[in-house]
């Protein structure tokens, strides 16, 4: 039974993960009182999903289509979005605030991602702010830009998602390879997911913008230390595992990108609005 009508354009997508994601799914399959209602393609579930299986925390995954939203889903959470969390049969939604539900609820489970010391937590709060305030609007607002023959309108969107990228990576630690140090944190866990989709710029707008090596001019040493973190994050475990084939991400981007895409987050970023 679903409320929404099945003609939603992006219910349209592949039903359940693929790649190295299917195999972490098909290990949590399993009844678990912790349940992690989500959507395999989602990169909010993918906060959430990460922190998990960093964690090892044990949980049961439940696929859903958020587009045409199960009476469970709707249940749980009334504004039927997915990453949702059921635990101790009680609701919890939100990507970062479930992130950090799961470090204080399970605090046996190392690596702690949260820093120990107030100042460095509340640095982390700041800049999981300005990912989700800031990076995530300016990569939707690249990457829904039409039309594609506004070279100087998509330009002007590449470089203000490109500054916001820039910008986070200057609040780096200088060593690394992660944002605070050697370790990684939830700070990484809760950006990786776009950063992991980056490819869609190449694919559908004709490029991401961040200089090559050697062609970064006065920001050389940043991107220097931009590439050295995402390549930590990319070869993270976690990361693979929660990742599915990239053929089945292309036609939901492909909608974002044409701008025709109805989820909550298109219709926000078309109105000018933040992440819903
Ligand atoms: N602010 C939410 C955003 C979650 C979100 O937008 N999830 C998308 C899937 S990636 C969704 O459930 N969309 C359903 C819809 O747009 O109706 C969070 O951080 O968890």
């Amino acid at each position: 039974m679903s409320k929404q009508n099945s003609s939603h354009p992006d219910a349209d997508l592949h039903p359940e993960a693929t790649g190295l994601a299917k195999k972490t799914v098909d290990a949590h399959r399993d009844e678990q009182p912790l349940k992690l209602y989500s959507g395999w393609f989602c990169p909010f579930v993918q906060r959430a999903w990460l922190v998990l299986e960093e964690k090892k925390i044990p949980y049961q995954y439940i696929e859903v289509n958020p587009y045409h939203k199960p009476d469970s889903l709707l249940k749980l959470n009334p504004r039927g979005l997915v990453p949702t969390l059921q635990y101790d049969n009680k609701p919890l939604y939100e990507s970062t605030v479930i992130c950090e539900f799961l470090e204080d609820a399970y605090p046996e489970h190392t690596p702690h991602l949260l820093p120990q010391d107030p100042y460095s937590r509340a640095r982390t709060r700041i800049w999981t702010d300005f990912v989700t305030s800031r990076i995530i609007p300016s990569f939707h607002r690249f990457l829904q830009f039409q039309p594609m023959d506004d070279e100087e309108g998509l330009e002007e969107k590449r470089r203000e998602f490109v500054g916001y990228v820039r910008e986070f990576v200057r609040e780096m630690d200088e060593q690394g390879p992660f944002f605070m140090g050697a370790e990684p944190g939830l700070m990484d866990f809760v950006i990786a997911p776009w950063m992991v989709r980056l490819w869609v710029f190449d694919h559908f707008k004709g490029g991401l913008g961040i200089p090559e090596e050697g062609k970064g001019g006065d920001d050389e040493k940043v991107w220097a230390r931009w590439r050295k973190w995402l390549s930590a994050i990319q070869n993270r475990e976690s990361v693979k595992a929660t990742t599915s084939d990239t053929e089945h991400y292309m036609p939901i981007y492909q909608r974002y990108a044409d701008n025709t895409a109805q989820s909550e987050l298109a219709k926000a970023t078309r109105a000018g609005k933040g992440v819903p």
